[in-house]
């Protein structure tokens, strides 16, 4: 009510509300007084925490004024925007980054400094924000950063689950799951609006209706409902003013809700319907690249989905437009199929609550969604059960078999009698009993589908796509190879190398435009150069060797080669393979004379991740590797010559440790088995080689930095199935040094064979469905390349150098604006600095 407000209130409000400054003594003055009064903490009982909070408490203040300013711009510029909706943002540790994208890290150093304290062991106070599972997560957050960065309105939507990805500990070798309960202290990375909150049904019935016009209606009467609470969080862009948001949900029980029962006279179960509204947002799950079908997690989509819808929609009513301009102002991402019901949800809005006829909603929804698949793997695709959909959502059911029905008379129509076809496109599989496809929902529904790195996106054409492709014709499948942002995963977490690269580009531009790399390559020749780049290598190196012998109480040599595989604990991945070839290794140099052992190149081989709680197979694996770490890293016969570790609890800021200070990293997934791989382009950016199979990225970064820069081995994705054909039908021997390597294991070299049984089975003859003995020749083949090219430390260097050079395309901010331009057709919008909060 500003308008009638005197001048004098006016003018009071617009000098109070000057931002403030960011010289060190307000820094200071901000950091105290959060200290003294919101922490209620002195001087004298202070840690290393509580300094923590205090600094974390003044970043927020500088961000949450950004984070005002733009979103009050952005309203009332009402640009298109683009909503991203994730079930997983894998955020991580936010204050370092805060301070770097708003350009303030060097004050707040000093400032703190001055204070008692140090900036780097204050910031391993934070703890993760640990809200996904793996790639999908992780790529979300990275596109957030993107977007923030190059002035895009956008949001992200997701879910704010009170526990995170389990955290990981080693017991006896064996993984054990413990609750990432992440928010016990206070989280200053999140804005609650409890003034946000919107109702969302579930259950009860369908009432049909004739309307005055005598059109049918109808009219969904929910069962129950739950309230959805809003919590923002800022994502300040890198040098702008731009600061975008993440709204995560959090349920709790309504009101009514909660009184209905307790009118009845039903205290207990009036409890219990809280405590089960509450449940809806309070775990993760844990799995990736797996479904676990669950009605609890079908429970956490449609909630997440339709607040995130009722959101959008209430935004864009205010702006008064037509409903046919809705994709002229919104365009929502769906990544992955988590989010599709999201289609469904908006098309019952219009029709239902809107009064749209069918058709003009439709239309309307298909222009919005656009569909990303990030996996092939059959076991990943979500199916729900039509009883227990139609028991959770009934209306959304027979709006889902309405456009199933419309959707099959079209395909009818331009394919004639073709009852297969039918059957193969239907989104309603024909089981026992009936399943939703959702990715078949999710291609129906939106106007572009695309997959996250080229050879993905040909394979789900001819594949999970095909028959869709030649309905609908090739364009509405493309490709957007995903990226990674520079600045967390170089300019944070590799500050040397960074400050290096901008000393030898003659500016800093390259972080916004990571195609000026590109100059770094005319410093291969250069020696001073090459010296300075390989000492920064071996200072990461030394810092992973200290969390190593922290962790793992291992002590490694930061001269050998480093030689890393951390990504999710999956049989496509293929870290049984690795260990494998470990265990191969081992025995070579067992069987050496000491003269023949002086030409061995020393190697670390450093594994990390989590396996899926209820994935047998994949912790059975975490336990071989441990296994054979406790017997290689004791064996006086191999000393440093190879240490094995595995570095518990995987998480980002783990990563941020590991990625600078890799030689050499493995990405060896059975070809066309992973969609993209986004470490692998981390690893380069820091100028680690990899090793690797012709799939996802990989094929990429080859095209990029050259075959001279990176170790490729294995089959093609187009041989798989004729190799596994081979091996079922025609017999085809295990490969003969795997079969020594498994009779190792066998005689008990590792612990008790009976253990690892199950493991091995899975290479039985014409079971091997992930070819590990197919591709174990010439993996071992590459490994041995990659130690007698790791013995030139001068051509190495060069190689690391170019590898760098050449990652300007895994930018992130690449994929994103191109996801901007060719499917969301967005522009951005820069944000002025009025200087008030
Ligand atoms: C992952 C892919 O496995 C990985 O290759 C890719 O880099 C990443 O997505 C980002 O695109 N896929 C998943 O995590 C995934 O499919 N998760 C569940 C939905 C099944």
């Amino acid at each position: 009510e500003k308008a009638k407000w005197p001048k004098e209130t006016v003018d009071l409000w617009a000098k109070l509300s000057k931002k403030e400054a960011n010289d060190i003594d307000t820094i200071q003055r901000s950091i105290v007084h959060h200290v003294t009064t919101t922490l209620a903490r002195a001087a004298y009982n202070m840690d290393n925490f509580t300094a923590y909070q205090a600094v974390a408490l003044s970043t927020r203040d500088r961000l949450i004024s950004r984070w005002n300013e733009t979103q009050g711009q952005l309203s009332k510029a009402d640009p298109k925007r683009v909503y991203y909706l994730s079930l997983e943002f894998l955020l991580g540790r936010s204050m370092d980054n805060a301070l770097l994208n708003m350009g303030l890290k060097g004050t707040y150093d000093k400032s703190i400094e001055k204070l008692g304290f140090n900036m780097e062991d204050v910031i391993e106070s934070e703890v993760d924000a640990a809200l996904g599972n793996g790639g999908l997560g992780r790529l979300a957050a990275c596109y957030m950063d993107s977007l923030a960065t190059l002035d895009y309105p956008a949001w992200g939507y997701g879910l704010r689950y009170n526990y995170g990805i389990f955290q990981q500990r080693i017991v006896d070798g064996y993984q054990t799951e413990y609750p990432d309960y992440w928010l016990n202290f206070d989280n200053p990375w999140e804005l609650p609006r409890l003034d946000i909150s919107i109702q969302i049904g579930f259950g009860g019935h369908v009432q049909t209706i004739q309307d005055e016009y005598g059109v049918t209606r109808h009219n969904w009467v929910p069962a129950q409902s739950v309230q959805a609470i809003a919590y923002d969080v800022p994502i300040p862009g890198y040098d702008t003013e731009n600061c975008n948001n993440i709204r995560l949900w959090r349920s709790k029980p309504t009101r009514v809700f909660d009184l209905t029962s307790f009118n009845e006279g039903n205290y207990e179960k009036s409890v219990e319907d809280a405590t089960n509204a509450e449940k809806i947002t309070s775990v993760l799950y844990p799995n990736d690249n797996t479904m676990a079908g669950k009605e609890l997690r079908l429970k956490q989509q449609y909630f997440w989905t339709a607040a995130s819808l009722h959101d959008i929609v209430r935004r864009f009513k205010k702006s008064m437009r037509e409903w046919s301009d809705f994709p002229d102002q919104v365009a929502i991402q769906l990544n992955d199929t988590h989010p599709t019901l999201a289609i469904v949800e908006l098309q019952r809005l219009l029709v239902d609550e809107e009064m749209l006829n069918w058709d003009d909603a439709w239309e309307i929804v298909t222009k919005t969604f656009a569909f990303t698949n990030h996996t092939v793997l059959p076991e990943a695709m979500e199916k729900w059960s039509v009883p227990m959909f139609e028991y959770l959502l009934p209306r959304h059911l027979q709006i889902i078999f309405d456009i199933n029905l419309f959707f099959l008379q079209k395909v009818e129509k331009k394919v004639p009698n073709d009852r297969g076809l039918l059957n193969r496109m239907s989104i309603i599989e024909e089981a026992q009993p009936q399943q939703i496809r959702m990715a078949h929902l999710a291609v129906v529904g939106s106007h572009k589908v695309n997959g996250v790195a080229a050879l993905h996106s040909s394979l789900i054409k001819t594949t999970i796509f095909k028959d869709f492709v030649d309905y609908y014709g090739e364009e509405k499948f493309i490709n957007k190879t995903n990226g990674v942002t520079p600045r967390r995963w170089l300019h944070q977490s590799n500050p040397q190398l960074s400050a290096l690269i901008t000393e030898t580009l003659g500016s800093d531009k390259w972080l916004k435009d990571l195609s000026l790399l590109k100059g770094l390559a005319a410093k291969t020749g250069d020696a001073a150069f090459r010296k300075k780049w390989m000492a920064i290598k071996r200072a990461n190196k030394v810092r992973l060797a200290e969390l190593i012998k922290e962790r793992c109480g291992v002590e490694v040599s930061p001269d050998a080669l480093f030689d890393v595989q951390v990504k999710r604990i999956h049989e496509y991945k293929r870290q049984f393979m690795n260990i494998l070839s470990v265990i191969h290794r081992y025995r070579t140099i067992k069987s050496m004379t000491a003269a023949q052992k002086a030409s061995v190149q020393p190697r670390v081989v450093i594994f990390g991740g989590k396996a899926a709680p209820g994935y047998y197979i994949a912790k059975l694996v975490i336990k071989l590797i441990n296994s054979v770490a406790a017997v290689v890293n004791q064996d006086p016969a191999v000393g440093d010559l190879l240490k094995v570790v595995f570095i518990p609890d995987y998480n980002v800021s783990v990563a941020e440790v590991i990625v600078p200070a890799s030689d050499i990293s493995q990405h060896i997934s059975t070809a066309g088995t992973e969609a993209s791989g986004t470490s692998n382009m981390k690893f380069v950016l820091n100028g680690g080689l990899i090793i690797g199979t012709l799939d996802g990225a990989n094929v990429e970064i080859l095209e990029e930095i050259g075959e001279d820069n990176i170790f490729i081995f294995g089959c093609m994705a187009h041989e798989v199935e004729d190799l596994r054909h081979a091996q079922r039908y025609r017999g085809v021997p295990m490969d003969p040094a795997l079969q020594g390597v498994i009779s190792a294991i066998e005689k008990g070299t590792f612990e008790d064979p009976k253990i690892f049984q199950p493991l091995i089975s899975t290479l039985t003859v014409g079971k091997d469905f992930y070819l590990i003995s197919a591709d174990f020749a010439s993996y071992i083949t590459a490994n041995q390349q990659v130690d007698a090219a790791y013995k030139k430390q001068d051509e190495w260097s060069k190689k690391s150098i170019l590898c760098t050079a050449h990652m300007g395309k895994f930018s992130s901010d690449r994929s994103v604006k191109e996801y901007a331009e060719e499917i969301w057709n967005i522009k951005p919008y820069s944000v002025k600095d009025e200087g008030y909060m």
